[in-house]
């Protein structure tokens, strides 16, 4: 049976949770995401539907893609009434299905820029929120806008057909401003360490460079909440079709798995309102800090300790690298030798028992993260969940071992890969640039790599950290990965 509205009154509610409400019917479009993919259906999508099946609320969200690869979302969420299936899987191999209904539209950006920005622009759009990925945000080294991106450049000059969502959300709220239309918020859910502040810095560079009026109006009137979010959402895969269509005859052309555990901490600065989150789990706090710092700096830098350590083992998911035992002692050292000592105290969480929880989760058998989705974009990764650990625990003086050793694995992957010898894709938007200098650091240049500023800006100014990663890659070459690791636990 395809999955639609009117499909879904045939569904039993035996085989699967449906909506209990009635999608297009009370649904209002007060919420548009920029983004939607898998962990924007897994997570924020699943918390406003448990809201609307517990709680009387009418808050909708319209999803939009502004990338042309987002063609595909479009197509499928429009052929199926923009319903989809999220899968829960547990350890013990069972997996709950669940119609999520608190999609009502998408809007296609690349073939419909005006309806967007309408859209964008229309009273009823309270809150924009992005997942547009820790590359997305268009910030240097510094911390600074990049202004002379094609695509920036391209929206100054065309603001009516942007092709970035800087360029999408000035023209929305210039209009908004000349209609005297009250903002909405902009709630980024990024793994960026203050992703609100972050994002409100750069739509304010931008805006800056054509309208200074709008800037301060935004910068003035635009809330921009930072939130820390987290459920690990791998990639939906033939296999979970195919599940799905077993355990209860539902076609869905592009469902979505996940782990049982959800977390979503928020600050409460909203310009137009919000859903009443808090009722179905959503914490929100006033110092957001810590929780940011602990997440990105333990669970997304523990899982790019798995993506490069694991794959030169040869694994292919995350359950099988950390099902390694040294594997797992290692990671677990990276995290009590150098996360730990730069996390502040985080309100509510014992860290030793958040970490043993990350490597239960890692642990799930069921489901199958594949380790090429960890370490695509490493080279947006890295800078924001693993090089602001190592430089912190550089200025205290500390250990920055497992780090380096992290930045070295990544390297011979790039090695490896440029050599034909490595066995996994790498998608990278730098893939040119890291190859190349990972080759240029085994014949000619043993720092070329650490030295690409892009990525690690003046890290090899650090002598300690410059001699401790030049010794580590040295015996990953010369005596393999699983030696290394050993030395590096041996010396810990
Ligand atoms: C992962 C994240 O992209 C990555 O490298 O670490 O997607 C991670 O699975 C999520 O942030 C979990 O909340």
């Amino acid at each position: 049976m395809k999955l639609n509205l009117k499909n879904l009154t045939l569904l039993s509610a035996r085989e699967l949770q449906k909506p209990l409400f009635v999608p297009d019917v009370i649904l209002k479009p007060s919420i548009v995401h920029i983004g939607i993919g898998g962990f924007h259906r897994t997570h924020q999508a699943f918390y406003l539907d448990e809201l609307l099946n517990k709680w009387l609320t009418d808050w909708g969200i319209v999803g939009m893609g502004i990338r042309p690869a987002d063609a595909q979302m479009a197509k499928t969420l429009k052929e199926q009434d923009y319903l989809y299936t999220l899968m829960v899987k547990y350890p013990d191999g069972t997996m709950q299905p669940r119609v999520i209904g608190s999609i009502m539209d998408y809007v296609f950006v690349p073939d419909n820029q005006a309806a967007a920005i309408d859209r964008l622009a229309n009273l009823s759009t309270r809150i924009v929120s992005l997942t547009i990925t820790e590359g997305g945000y268009n910030f240097d080294q510094n911390g600074d806008f990049i202004a002379d991106n094609p695509d920036v450049q391209w929206d100054i000059q065309h603001p009516n057909q942007p092709k970035t969502v800087f360029g999408l959300l000035t023209s929305a709220l210039r209009i908004r401003r000349e209609r005297d239309i009250p903002p909405f918020t902009i709630l980024s859910c990024d793994n960026i360490q203050h992703n609100g502040d972050i994002t409100r810095k750069m739509l304010l560079s931008f805006t800056r460079l054509t309208d200074a009026g709008l800037s301060s109006w935004i910068a003035e009137k635009v809330c921009f909440p930072n939130c820390m979010v987290d459920r690990i959402t791998p990639v939906t895969t033939s296999e979970d079709i195919a599940l799905l269509r077993r355990a209860t005859d539902i076609e869905d052309a592009w469902p979505v798995t996940c782990e049982p555990f959800i977390q979503w901490v928020l600050e409460d600065r909203f310009s137009a309102g919000r859903p009443a989150w808090e009722r179905v789990g959503v914490q929100f706090v006033s110092n957001i800090t810590p929780f940011e710092k602990m997440k990105i700096c333990l669970l997304n830098a523990g899982h790019s300790f798995l993506g490069f350590a694991g794959s030169l083992c040869g694994y292919q998911t995350v359950d099988e690298a950390v099902g390694d035992p040294l594997l797992c002692r290692s990671l677990r050292a990276f995290m009590d030798e150098e996360a730990t000592p730069i996390l502040d105290a985080v309100e509510g969480i014992d860290l030793s028992e958040y970490k043993d929880s990350l490597l239960r989760r890692f642990a799930n058998p069921c489901i199958r993260d594949q380790l090429t989705r960890i370490c695509s974009d490493s080279s947006a990764k890295l800078p924001k969940f693993l090089l602001p650990t190592i430089r912190e625990q550089l200025a205290q003086g500390r250990t920055i071992r497992y780090g380096a050793f992290m930045v070295a694995a990544w390297c011979r992957t790039l090695e490896l890969y440029a050599k034909g010898r490595y066995d996994y894709p790498i998608q990278d938007a730098l893939l040119d640039e890291l190859t190349q200098t990972a080759v240029r650091s085994v014949t000619d240049d043993a720092l070329a790599f650490i030295g690409l500023e892009s990525v690690f800006d003046d890290l090899s100014n650090s002598v300690h950290f410059v001699q401790t990663y030049a010794s580590i890659l040295n015996n990953i070459r010369t005596f393999g990965i699983k030696y290394t690791l050993n030395q590096l636990i041996e010396n810990s």
